[in-house]
């Protein structure tokens, strides 16, 4: 309400100063405060989310102070302008900035765009307080140059395989045939180029954007690379000599196998893993850690990452000599969900934080016999091939059998009316389904989990097609 008050008081003033030009009385001669403004956007490579510095300097030009004095930008036109709020300092503080007359104070706010679509940002910088002398030079306005989105840059450089380990690319170290790939956050999909002889790739013209993400496929011989830091693409040709640095995989030199001290176990049971780790490399590897049960299963032994040791996942810290192997003991109990799956074990990664993930995995399972349930499931065919199970779908009086893994029968159920069938009490597991009679399933055969509550999955369906 105010700036517009203010704002029609202004248009008046300057009506009023032009004709007072005209009578050559000069417009700064009233007497009072009179603040006066000059703004300018810095020039740069905007593009969406920078912090884009505009320069905006008041001047009391008047012959008295001052007072209650406020800041404001307003968009005529282009895209949507954020200003920082903090940036405007005392002009925007809750009773204004004062001004003695003379005294003249700038300020570099920062503002921000979103989209390099919708034009140049045009803003209105207008600063004033009430009691003006002169409202004609209160306002000042500034076009915020931006990068035009048809820009484009080069984007380039060298992929290598850090064979001799210095953290640098090294004559003779750069990868052929690997995948560069490149995309920008306005791409709808991957750029693509295949590293050379040298192993350098090159991308030609790359829309602008500040937060390009880029990173390595198809290594060729097991190179493993991460993803490094994104590029700010701004037609400043800054990224043409990028270097990936890709090693070589741990399992290059370490290996890891777990077994445990028995083949099966109760719930409840205390079981004792050992883990062996070998280093067949030339170096020693160090900051070793265990990370397991990666799938976040729980149903593997509960081993404290006290166990570890130097290879908890706390310390990093373990370490295996060239030629050497370490074996390490670590016990852990057996919980309940292993129960409720028949199955435990331990499972896990062997890694330092320099590997890229590319360390060893080793696992070992173990049953734990004796919960039973039953498994309740129905057989569907998609009449209306809408890929959806709708009533009347179910098929009826079918025959289904249950088999181990390795196929030796276990149970035989038919279908209802609707479909469904129930294998009752049977040792929870992992097994096979077949069907007799006219039906037969898509696929080459089915496999349903077993398992007993409170984790039993519910009811499973099967689709299945006329033989
Ligand atoms: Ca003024
Ligand atoms: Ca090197
Ligand atoms: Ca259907």
């Amino acid at each position: 309400m105010r700036r517009t008050s203010l704002r029609a008081i202004g248009a008046l003033t300057a009506a009023f100063t032009v004709v007072g030009l005209t009578t050559a009385v000069p417009a700064y001669a009233a007497t009072g405060p009179n603040i006066k403004v000059t703004a300018k956007a810095q020039e740069g490579r905007w593009l969406p989310g920078d912090a884009i510095p505009i320069e905006v300097t008041v001047a009391n030009i008047g012959d008295t102070t001052a007072n209650q004095v406020k800041g404001y930008s307003e968009r005529e036109s282009g895209a949507y302008f954020t200003v920082d709020e903090a940036s405007w300092g005392d002009l925007r503080s809750k009773d204004g900035a004062t001004y003695a007359p003379g005294e003249s104070r700038t300020y570099t706010l920062k503002g921000s765009v979103y989209t390099l679509n919708e034009g140049n940002p045009v803003l209105n910088i207008d600063v004033s307080g009430p009691e003006e002398a002169d409202y004609s030079d209160n306002r000042s306005l500034i076009t915020v140059g931006l990068l035009s989105p048809a820009t484009t840059d080069r984007v380039a450089g060298v992929l290598y395989g850090d064979r001799d380990e210095d953290g640098k690319f090294s004559p003779g170290e750069g990868l052929a045939g690997a995948e560069a790939r490149l995309i920008g956050s306005g791409m709808s999909e991957y750029l693509v180029a295949i590293t050379d002889a040298e192993g350098r790739f090159a991308f030609d013209a790359v829309p602008v954007g500040s937060n390009v993400s880029w990173h390595f496929e198809k290594l060729p011989d097991g190179w493993v690379t991460g993803y490094p830091p994104s590029l700010r693409v701004d037609g400043s040709g800054q990224n043409t000599a990028l270097e990936g640095r890709a090693i070589r995989p741990l399992t290059d030199s370490l290996s890891a196998k777990i077994s445990l001290d028995k083949t099966s176990y109760a719930v409840g049971e205390t079981a004792t893993a050992t883990v062996t780790l070998t280093n067949v490399g030339a170096r020693e590897v160090t900051g070793l850690y265990a990370g397991c049960d990666p799938g976040g299963f729980e149903r593997g032994l509960e081993i404290p990452q006290t166990q570890w040791g130097a290879f908890s996942y706390m310390n990093k810290a373990g370490k295996v000599a060239p030629g050497q192997s370490v074996v390490l003991k670590v016990t852990g109990t057996v919980p309940a969900k292993a129960g409720a799956y028949g199955e435990t074990g331990l499972d896990c990664w062997f890694d330092n934080d320099n590997s890229l993930s590319s360390g060893p995995y080793a696992y070992q399972n173990a049953k734990v016999p004796g919960a039973r349930a039953d498994s309740r499931g129905q057989l569907w065919y998609d009449k209306n091939g809408n890929h959806r199970l709708d009533p009347g779908e179910g098929v009826a009086n079918t025959t289904v059998a249950l088999s181990t893994t390795d196929k030796k029968l276990v149970s035989l159920a038919k279908t209802d009316a609707n479909g469904f069938l129930t294998f009752t009490n049977v040792a929870v597991g992992v097994y096979r389904l077949s069907l007799l009679g006219p039906w037969r399933t898509e696929g080459s055969g089915e496999t349903i989990e077993v398992v007993a509550s409170p984790y039993n999955p519910g009811q499973w369906t099967l689709h299945v097609v006329p033989r």
